[in-house]
């Protein structure tokens, strides 16, 4: 069976998402058809014919090896992993700003203390963690543990939005547009609109009611930080109450299998976020990465830490004072890797606009900028974001 793959990106990781809208174009017949494959379908066994090998669609793996088998054998892993070792190269493993938010319990100066420490990380950092954030860690392992078992489920099961019931596309693996190793994400994730969380039936309701409670919890938590960080650049506002409703959200379960070719391929590709603010729960194992004065640096994994970015939406907003800073996940060779990020968005038609003059960038509604996006990546193969909106 052929179908015609457009290249088109939707939210936040472009060529992921690119995936994702094929998948919608793929409806019927509803299993995906990237590269040279070709589906066959036997009754209850669903068999990826892919060059000369069938794939057991009942595993829970995504076909990696097989679907990119062409740009393995294209490369030789050894001279490429040498060659790219500089794309790679990590400079340090730091612990990034860690802030107690009990401090806003307490007395004025403490709590004032609390916000500048908020606003000073966002602003050098664009990145920092958070402790005793109030999310209960009772919500936070039950969300791991749904979002382990949802990736459990049969390959066939999730590239066909079988059992779970999210909306079509929500599940995505690998870089369908990749045209050599050092541009795949060697992970899967459910990329999920929160407005299509409630109410989910049948199968699902465990998971469902679990994302509920997380993303009731963490949103409150992105509420308070929204406005925190506005009061520090002079907004006292309720401009994010108004127009970051928990409907226009979104919340992705990312899984990142071992990998074994690591460090030859990214989990996730270097990316900015096109939210507001972002909040990730990951595990122990690490691998997130990101751009600190120039140069890569690991992230140390905080058991007890919330880790929070600033997206492209602040940096607009607040007229590039908050910084939303390039990240990115390496892989590893023997250990799979969870984490949960929820995406602090507005609806498509909020007006973005920095509260200061003269504003660097001329104000755009969210449904534009990611109008942008997405024909960004359609034509060039990635995001270019911000600077498109610079005046
Ligand atoms: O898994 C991580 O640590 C980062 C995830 C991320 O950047 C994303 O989902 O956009």
């Amino acid at each position: 069976m052929q179908v015609a793959l457009n290249n088109i990106e939707s939210n936040f990781l472009p060529l992921w998402s690119a995936f994702a809208f094929r998948m919608q174009e793929q409806l019927v017949p509803k299993l995906q058809h990237c590269c040279s494959e070709e589906m066959v379908v036997y009754s209850n066994s669903i068999l990826l014919h892919h060059q000369n090998q069938h794939l057991d669609m009942e595993s829970p793996e995504p076909p990696f090896q097989a679907t990119y088998k062409a740009l393995f054998d294209d490369s030789n892993i050894d001279e490429k992993q040498t060659s790219d070792s500089h794309v790679f190269e990590v400079i340090e493993e730091r612990e990034l700003p860690v802030i107690d938010l009990s401090r806003l319990n307490c007395g004025e100066v403490e709590r004032e203390d609390c916000k500048r420490e908020i606003a000073a990380a966002s602003k050098e950092w664009g990145f920092f963690q958070v402790v005793n954030h109030g999310i209960p860690r009772e919500i936070l392992e039950q969300m791991r543990c749904e979002q382990v078992k949802a990736f459990k489920r049969p390959f066939r099961e999730k590239v066909t939005d079988e059992g779970l019931n999210f909306s079509v596309g929500c599940y995505r693996w690998g870089t369908p547009s990749a045209t050599c190793l050092g541009q795949v994400s060697w992970s899967e994730a459910f990329h999920v609109p929160l407005a299509d969380v409630s109410g989910l039936g049948g199968l699902t309701s465990t998971l469902s009611s679990t994302m509920e409670q997380f993303t009731t919890a963490v949103s409150d938590l992105a509420q308070k930080l929204a406005e925190i960080l506005a009061e520090k650049i002079g907004h006292n506002s309720t401009f994010f109450k108004e127009n970051c409703l928990p409907s226009s959200c979104y919340l992705r379960m990312n899984r990142y299998p071992p990998c074994p070719i690591s460090p030859g391929v990214f989990g996730l590709m270097p990316h900015t976020d096109s939210d507001f603010l972002t909040i990730l729960h990951q595990d122990e194992i690490g691998g997130l990465q990101l751009v600190k004065d120039g140069k890569w640096i690991a992230v140390k994994p905080n058991q007890e830490a919330l880790i929070i970015n600033i997206g492209d939406l602040f940096q607009a907003w607040s007229n590039g004072d908050y910084r939303s800073v390039e990240h990115r996940v390496v892989t590893n060779k023997l250990a799979e890797r969870f984490s949960t990020a929820y995406f602090f968005c507005p609806s498509y038609d909020t007006i973005i606009q920095s509260c200061v003059e003269p504003s660097v960038y001329r104000q755009f509604s969210f449904g534009e900028f990611r109008k942008q996006v997405q024909e960004d990546v359609k034509r060039f193969g990635h995001k270019i974001g911000l600077p498109r909106f610079l005046v």
